[in-house]
């Protein structure tokens, strides 16, 4: 009998060691976590959102594009998302995260241009309501002598071939055939989340008007802009 209330003595003396190394241990843990759990905060608080890396979307814009939708209308303009395996996809559908800087670059392989209604010239809902523009033209070129790269505001309204333009969220990037553009869009807060059309604002399409075709049509000149 002895031995064996030792035995369980020394049990008891063990379990209560053994609990209270692992109350050390998770306190340890807690107080790690509380402290890691400020320090991050202080981080994040300092520098905000624009610690997250900025997410880069890329639209492309042909001109000619056969017109799948209603063939008889011919070839068309399309905008295209180039997705994350360098395809091409989709405009009809494009994501934009919250609470991270987007990184907006169209290139466009246009000519000509579009009426636009003259409010569509202006840029906004960029930083500093501001786009770099790169003349694709001039940049190809030995045209070292020559200013390829601009930051506007606006751009003449005649210059406009097609927009992207997100009229709830107040952004109107105006688009010039046979250039680049390139577009900071300072992040979108959560309680902004949900799904906004895009449409271009350039009569680019078919019919009397230019709004017909792809200027009706999912993934052509309009689509949807889901915020999440
Ligand atoms: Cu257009």
């Amino acid at each position: 009998m002895k031995s064996s209330t030792d035995t369980m003595e020394k049990k008891s003396k063990n379990g209560l060691f053994a609990g209270g190394m692992v109350l050390i241990f998770v306190i340890g843990i807690f107080v790690g976590l509380v402290v890691g759990g400020f320090t991050h905060k202080g981080a994040t608080t300092q520098q905000g959102v624009t610690t997250a890396q900025p997410y880069q979307l890329s639209l492309v814009e042909i001109m000619d594009v056969s017109f799948t939708p209603n063939k008889s209308l011919g070839a068309q303009p399309q905008f295209y998302v180039v997705g994350a395996n360098g395809e091409l996809g989709s405009s009809a559908n494009i994501t934009f995260p919250t609470n991270r800087k987007i990184i907006v670059t169209i290139t466009s392989y246009d000519m000509g241009s579009a009426p636009t209604a003259s409010q569509y010239s202006k840029v906004s809902g960029t930083v500093n309501d501001q786009i770099t523009l790169i003349d694709g033209a001039i940049a190809s070129g030995g045209n070292t002598s020559l200013i390829w790269k601009t930051e506007v505001s606006s751009v003449p309204v005649s210059k406009i071939i097609h927009t992207f333009t997100i009229p709830s969220l107040h952004i109107n990037i105006p688009v010039i055939a046979g250039y680049t553009e390139t577009a900071v869009i300072p992040p979108i807060s959560k309680n902004k989340a949900g799904s906004y059309n895009w449409q271009c604002e350039a009569a680019c399409g078919s019919g009397k008007s230019g709004w017909e075709g792809p200027m009706a049509t999912p993934g052509w000149m309009m689509g949807t802009v889901n915020v999440v």
